[in-house]
C-alpha cells in the first residue's frame, strides 16, 4: 500500500469516529486484554483499541506454544484513539500473539506472508543459526507475497524477548509481538503472577513518510524546540553560545527526532485513554515483562509509589536490584518484580523527550485508577551529552564557551578525535572527549530525586567462566548529520559497498561504541548475547541491545562463536533505514570455508 493510500485510510477513520463501538467488538490476544479472571496466571487488560477477529491459536488464551507454530502476516484495521488505520500485523492483532517457548525444545515456526510486499520476522535476542535470523538479504531472501517460510531452531536460552519484521518499515506499522521462553528448570526468582507490557509508538504516518519529512526538515516533529535566543536553562543565551549551537546545527532540545507530535504511545496496543489495566491480588509478587517494541521511542518507565526490583535485562537474569525508574531503549527488555498493595497504581512510560507517555494501571479491581503524573519538563543536553567529558558538569555552558573562545582548542568536528572515520557531510559533529557513560543515568534523569537504573547496576547472578579478557578491540563510531538526517557507523552509511566488521571464529573481541552525536542510540547486534563491559568482571550481565548515551561510549565483549553474517544496527528504525547499519561477519563457517 502506498503512503498516500495509508493516509487516506487514516482520514476516513477519523471522519468515522467509530473507535469506541468497534473497539469493544474486536479482539486482542488474551495476554494483551484486560484481565477479568483472577485465577488466570497470565495477563490483564481492559477493552481498548482492537484489531480484527479471532485467528487459530494453539491454546485457549491465544498464546502460541509447542514445537510447531503458524503465523500469518497481513494488513488489518487498527484503531488508535478514534482513528481507524491500517496496521501490518501477525495473526490479526497489534501487538501480535504471545509466543511462549521452553528452553531445550526445538521450534518450527511457519510464517505466511499475505501482504503484497516482501516480509520477514526476526526473533530479537535469540541465539540461533544465522539462516533463521530473519534479515532479508543477509540471512535469507525474505518471504515473498503468498509464500510461507519455515523457521527452525533449537531453543537454548530463556527469558523475555520479542519479534518483529525486518523488512522496510513494517515493524513501525505494527509487526511486533512478545516472545517468552520459560527456563527448563524453575525460575530463579519466583512470582505469583506475570504481566507482559509491550510498549510501542503508533503514527498515522508510515516510517517511509517520516523519513522523507525528516530529510526535508529534521525539526518537523519537534514542537518543543526552544528559540535560539534562550539558553537551555531558559536564560537569554549569550551570542557565543548561540553561535556554537548553530555551528553544531542542532537544537539543544533535539532529544528525539520523532515525537508525540505524531506518535501515540501504546501499552499492549492501548492508547493512554484506553488505560490498559492489569489486575493483581494485594501482596502478590508480580513479574512485569517489559518490552520496548517501539520504532523510534526510548521510554523512561516508572510506577508511582512502587519500587521496581529488576531481575532480568534483555532476557538474561541479573542479581536483583531495586530501583525507581528505568530508561528503556528501543528493543531492550526488562523483567521486574513489584509487590503492590490493595490499591491502584499508574505505570508511566514517558518518551525520552517528554512529548508524551504510554499509560497503564495496575489495580486489584477493574475500573480503579490512580493519579497520572504530569509530563516532566523536556530534558536539556549537557556538556557531557555533547562529548565534552566532565567539563560541562563543572563549568556549565557559559564556562565552556569561555574556554572555547579563550583557547579555541576544542572543536566539535576534529577528525583527530575519531581516527579512522570517513569525514564527509554525513558527519556533522565529532564529540571531542567522549566519556565512559555506562554508569550514567539516561538523558533527562540526571537530577530526578529517586533511584534510576544504570548499566553498572546490572550484574549476573553468578560468576561465569565464559567471561574472559578480549584479545582485540573494535572501535565503532556512531555518526550522523542531524541537519540532513544522515546516520551511519564510522561516517559510512550502509550500502553493499560497505566493508563488514570481520571476526575470526572463536576470537574474543571488545566492541567500543563511541557516540559522536548528541542523541542516544540503542545499538543491537544480532546472533549474540554479549557481555556488557561494565566493570563487573566475570559477573558481566548479558545483553543484546545497549543504549549509547550522547557524547559518550559503551562497550561489550563477545566470543565470536556463531559463524555467519549478522546485522548490527541502531534500533531506532529510521536511523537504521538511513544507514546506521553494518554486518558483523564471523568466519570460517562450518566445514572450514572462509
Ligand atoms: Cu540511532
Amino acid at each position: 500500500m502506498t503512503d498516500t493510500a495509508f493516509d487516506r485510510r487514516a482520514l476516513l477513520g477519523r471522519a468515522g469516529a467509530i473507535g469506541g463501538a468497534l473497539g469493544a467488538s474486536l479482539l486482542l490476544p488474551r495476554w494483551a486484554m484486560a484481565q477479568t479472571d483472577h485465577s488466570h496466571h497470565t495477563i490483564p487488560m481492559t477493552g481498548g483499541p482492537m484489531t480484527n477477529g479471532p485467528m487459530p491459536m494453539n491454546t485457549a488464551d491465544g498464546t502460541l506454544s509447542g514445537e510447531h507454530i503458524a503465523l500469518t502476516i497481513a494488513r488489518t484495521p487498527f484503531i488508535v484513539g478514534r482513528r481507524t488505520m491500517q496496521a501490518t500485523c501477525v495473526n490479526g492483532t497489534v501487538p501480535g500473539p504471545l509466543i511462549r517457548l521452553r528452553e531445550g525444545q526445538d521450534a518450527a515456526i511457519d510464517v505466511t506472508n499475505h501482504l503484497d510486499e516482501d516480509s520477514s520476522i526476526h526473533w530479537h535476542g535469540l541465539v540461533l543459526p544465522f539462516q533463521m535470523d530473519g534479515v532479508p538479504g543477509l540471512s535469507f531472501p525474505g518471504i515473498r507475497p503468498g509464500e510461507t517460510f519455515r523457521y527452525r531452531f533449537p531453543v537454548h536460552q530463556s527469558g523475555t524477548y520479542w519479534y518483529h519484521s525486518h523488512s522496510g518499515g513494517q515493524e513501525g506499522t505494527g509487526l511486533i509481538g512478545p516472545l517468552v521462553i520459560d527456563p527448563a528448570g524453575p525460575e530463579r526468582v519466583a512470582s505469583d503472577r506475570e504481566m507482559i507490557l509491550v510498549l510501542s509508538d503508533w503514527s498515522a504516518l508510515s516510517p517511509m513518510a517520516m523519513l522523507h519529512k525528516l530529510k526535508v526538515d529534521p525539526d518537523v516533529f519537534n514542537f518543543q524546540q526552544q528559540t535560539l535566543t534562550q539558553s537551555p536553562s531558559g536564560k537569554p543565551m549569550p551570542l557565543s553560545d548561540r553561535l556554537r549551537w548553530s555551528r553544531t546545527r542542532m537544537s539543544p532540545t533535539d532529544i528525539a527526532d520523532v515525537t508525540g507530535s505524531t506518535y501515540t504511545y501504546l501499552v499492549n496496543g492501548h492508547d493512554p485513554l484506553a488505560n490498559w489495566t492489569g489486575l493483581f491480588r494485594a501482596g502478590e509478587r508480580v513479574r512485569l515483562r517489559i518490552i520496548n517494541a517501539s520504532a523510534m521511542t526510548i521510554f523512561n518507565l516508572r510506577i508511582s509509589d512502587l519500587p521496581l526490583t529488576v531481575i532480568a535485562a534483555d532476557g538474561s537474569d541479573v542479581k536483583p536490584v531495586e530501583t525507581d525508574e528505568i530508561q528503556i531503549g528501543v528493543a531492550e527488555t526488562y523483567d521486574v518484580i513489584v509487590t503492590p498493595q490493595d490499591r491502584a497504581y499508574t505505570l508511566v512510560a514517558e518518551s525520552i523527550d517528554r512529548s508524551g507517555m504510554a499509560l497503564a494501571t495496575l489495580a486489584t479491581r477493574p475500573g480503579m485508577t490512580a493519579p497520572v503524573p504530569a509530563l516532566r519538563k523536556p530534558p536539556r543536553l549537557t556538556m557531557r551529552d555533547m562529548g565534552m567529558g566532565d567539563m560541562g558538569d563543572m563549568q556549565g555552558m557559559s564556562g565552556m564557551s569561555h574556554m572555547e573562545m579563550d583557547h579555541g582548542s576544542m572543536t566539535m568536528r576534529d577528525p583527530a578525535n575519531a581516527p579512522g572515520i570517513d569525514l564527509n557531510p554525513g558527519v556533522d559533529m565529532i564529540a571531542p572527549m567522549p566519556a565512559d557513560r555506562m554508569g550514567d543515568r539516561g538523558l533527562g534523569l540526571e537530577h530526578v530525586d529517586h533511584r534510576v537504573l544504570v548499566y553498572t547496576d546490572l550484574e549476573a547472578p553468578e560468576p561465569r567462566a565464559d567471561v574472559t579478557a578480549p584479545t582485540r578491540e573494535i572501535v565503532v563510531y556512531l555518526t550522523g548529520n542531524m541537519a540532513r538526517y544522515m546516520w551511519s557507523f564510522d561516517g559510512r552509511k550502509f550500502s553493499h559497498m560497505t566493508q563488514p566488521i570481520r571476526l575470526e571464529r572463536g576470537e574474543r573481541v571488545r566492541f567500543k561504541l563511541v557516540n559522536l552525536t548528541m542523541m542516544t542510540h540503542p545499538i543491537h547486534l544480532h546472533g549474540f548475547l554479549f557481555d556488557l563491559a561494565n566493570g563487573k568482571g566475570n559477573r558481566a550481565p548479558r545483553k543484546h541491545t545497549v543504549n549509547v548515551l550522547p557524547g559518550g561510549y559503551a562497550a561489550f565483549d563477545l566470543t565470536a562463536d556463531a559463524p555467519g553474517d549478522w546485522a548490527f544496527h541502531c534500533h531506532l528504525l529510521l536511523h537504521m533505514m538511513a544507514g546506521m547499519f553494518n554486518v558483523v561477519s564471523v568466519r570460517p563457517m562450518d566445514g572450514g570455508a572462509a
